[in-house]
């Protein structure tokens, strides 16, 4: 996979070179380039934003620095505004993201997706974001345009959200993890369950010790405990998971531990059962 972020700070990208993400380039997975914005402006200044139409605080980014960098790296030619909507430009299999705050959420089912493109170009707003021309534009142009917020809080630009999109789409592509198995048992795949809680030796720790059932090398009681210890987390601090499985798909054991932390499993989803208030 190729990848290409631009930035007013390319250099906050640097530590894409260590660990995980640094042996995947140089085995040739994944190549990842970072771009100064600021290489495409033309002004002593080298000026990136504008105060807001309309009024308000902050500044916005300007769209033709913006489009004459991704006019290069996406190989659009340059239109004067009257030929939209025509053919698709970009090579197929590339994807353009913007991180906004204001954009649905980044999730697993869509890094998913993202981990089988053959590239993705990444455009980091700084300020109060990029004119909103700019992504319409190359829509427009044929391009697969997206925009993600990675959560409901405020960042000082995008950087860091695409930091966040990057491991969780690449740790997806084939080949990237050691162990494909450990991205299979994790939170947010298959069943959208938290995780059971992990522990490692020794048993008993300044006092603590670990659940005696993982101890007892009793394989299907370990699955058991660890599957209705995700039940019961779930349940407890996500209970929007719990609503979104497919009551079907839950075994036996699953419907009693369910039942017992209050939740009803004949119809298509669990639903809570309602408390019965005393008068
Ligand atoms: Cl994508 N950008 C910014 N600036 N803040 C955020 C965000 C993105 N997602 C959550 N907060």
């Amino acid at each position: 996979m190729r990848i290409d972020i631009v930035s007013v700070f390319p250099e906050f990208f640097d530590s894409l070179h260590v660990s995980l993400l640094g042996k995947a380039q140089e085995s040739g997975l994944l190549d990842i380039a970072t771009h100064n914005l600021r290489d495409w402006t033309h002004d002593v200044h080298h000026s990136v934003d504008d105060t807001p139409v309309g009024g308000g605080a902050g500044m916005v980014m300007k769209p033709e620095v913006w489009a004459e960098c991704l006019d290069e790296l996406l190989e659009v030619p340059a239109t004067s505004g009257s030929a939209a909507g025509t053919e698709p430009q970009a090579e197929p299999g590339t994807v353009l993201i913007f991180p906004n705050p204001s954009a649905p959420l980044f999730s697993q089912a869509a890094a998913t997706e993202l981990s089988h493109v053959k590239r993705i170009v990444f455009g980091c707003g700084r300020y109060e974001g990029i004119d909103a021309r700019v992504p319409q534009y190359y829509a427009q142009q044929g391009i697969d345009v997206a925009e993600y917020s990675i959560g409901d809080y405020v960042l000082n630009g995008g950087e860091v959200a695409v930091y966040a999109m990057i491991e969780a789409i690449t740790r997806l592509i084939p080949g990237f993890m050691g162990n494909p198995e450990s991205i299979v048992e994790e939170s947010y795949t298959g069943d959208p369950l938290l995780e059971h809680r992990q522990y490692t030796k020794p048993a008993t720790w300044r006092g603590l010790s670990v659940p005696a059932v993982l101890t007892s090398g009793d394989h299907s009681k370990v699955d058991r405990y660890r599957r209705d210890e995700a039940l019961e987390r779930t349940s407890r601090l996500r209970p929007d998971l719990i609503e979104t499985l497919e009551c079907a798909s839950l075994d036996k054991a699953d419907r009693k531990t369910l039942i017992g932390l209050g939740w009803e499993v004949s119809s298509v989803h669990p639903r809570r059962v309602e408390k019965k208030v005393d008068r």
